[in-house]
């Protein structure tokens, strides 16, 4: 099949699962055009069967706001037309959908009908989508996709709740290659960041306000008085200066690094001992399922879709969100002898395998297959 795929191209978990899903599909033999404003991160190297289209926006004088929705269902138009381009696949409802919807249009006045399938990620449709400002366009966008998906339960029952579509939602959890992030610490990195054997604590998130960044830096406090640790923040986004000022002043505070954008989690997470994400909400976590996948066990809220990947007691633990003296008990229980920290490592691991690429991908396949006939 030719399949473009619309999505942010930033470190944001809906523009990693998309990139992770058209390399997924290209591998099987579909021809994958990525349509977006820059690069993907997590699209690098050369293969054979990926195109990158990039839309610009020039720049004119009464632009105070380019436009860029309509732009980007232009490049639609102009990469369906060009490449025999079977389906739309946006991420993101905002302002995606809405400019695959003015693009279906315009194709079928040419003659084509293109399927467009939306597939919600989060903040599309809880914090963002929902406000009035964008409400009644989210709304009508996902009622004309011709298939709507969700990456998880909790954010399916989560559009229900916040807006009135009758659209069937279809759940399709997030996905990880578990190959990929299942690699074997490098012990000489892990004695860099650990001289001393201290437990790595690590946290990745685009700091924004939901991810509650300080909470991981207290639970760290609350933990590292009992285990000797030090915490791996990964990431950049608005609160990042607030936090690292607080650590800057801190004295305790010095055990922790912040390392900012990463490209390679794959590297970094293997040496890790924990996975810390106790976010406001959540529809999936995608980051925590690479942290298992890499074998590291995950304390996390129990906000939105996280109960649907991490099993608390098993995989990890939950705490209710805010919790940090639960959750630093979870995280010291879990680190305090090195069997039970083993166990809670394999467990991870066979969690993470239930979301493998191999089993999740072939249902994205199914949906093109079914949305063409
Ligand atoms: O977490 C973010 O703020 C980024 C956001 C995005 O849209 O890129 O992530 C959302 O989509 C991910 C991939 O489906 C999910 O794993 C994240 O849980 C979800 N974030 C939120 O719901 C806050």
């Amino acid at each position: 099949m030719n399949i473009a795929i619309v999505c942010y191209p930033t470190f944001g978990g809906s523009g990693v699962l998309a990139t992770e899903l058209g390399k997924a599909l290209a591998e099987k033999g579909h021809n994958i055009h990525f349509i977006t404003y820059q690069q993907p991160v997590r699209l690098s190297g050369f293969h054979a069967n990926i195109f990158y289209h990039e839309v610009r926006v020039p720049e004119y004088p009464l632009f105070d706001f380019p436009p860029y929705e309509t732009a980007l269902a232009s490049m639609m138009v102009d990469v369906v037309n060009n490449n025999q381009v079977d389906l739309l696949h946006v991420h993101y409802a905002i302002p995606h959908a809405a400019a695959a919807y003015m693009a279906k249009q315009i194709l079928k006045k040419q003659g084509k009908n293109i399927p467009v399938i939306t597939t919600l990620h989060g903040t599309d449709i809880t914090l963002v989508g929902r406000d009035k400002t964008y409400s009644p366009v989210v709304t009508f966008s996902m009622e004309e996709s011709d298939i709507l998906t969700a990456v998880s339960e909790n954010l399916k029952e989560e559009t229900y709740k916040n807006f009135k579509i009758n659209k069937p939602i279809e759940v399709i959890h997030n996905f990880v290659d578990i190959t990929r992030f299942n690699k074997k610490p490098v012990d000489a990195f892990k004695k860099l960041i650990a001289p001393n054997n201290e437990k790595i604590i690590v946290h990745a998130s685009n700091f924004r306000k939901v991810k509650r960044v300080m909470d991981v830096v207290q639970t760290f406090l609350l933990l590292t008085k009992k285990i000797p640790s030090k915490l791996l923040l990964i990431g950049d986004g608005p609160e990042r200066s607030e936090i690292e000022a607080f650590t800057r002043s801190c004295s305790e505070c010095h055990e922790i690094t912040f390392l900012g954008k990463q490209e390679q989690m794959e590297d970094i997470l293997p040496i890790a001992d924990l996975f810390l994400l106790p976010s406001e909400y959540e529809s999936f976590g995608l980051a925590a399922l690479e942290a298992m996948a890499a074998e590291v066990p995950v304390i996390s809220s129990n906000a939105g879709g996280l109960p649907e990947i991490n099993i608390n007691g098993f995989s990890g633990f939950m705490s209710n969100v805010g919790d940090i003296n639960d959750m630093s008990k979870n995280a010291i229980h879990i680190l305090s002898s090195e069997e039970t920290l083993k166990q809670f490592k394999i467990n991870a691991l066979i969690q993470a395998s239930k979301f493998g690429i191999e089993s999740i991908v072939p249902k994205y396949e199914n949906l093109y297959k079914r949305v063409l006939q």
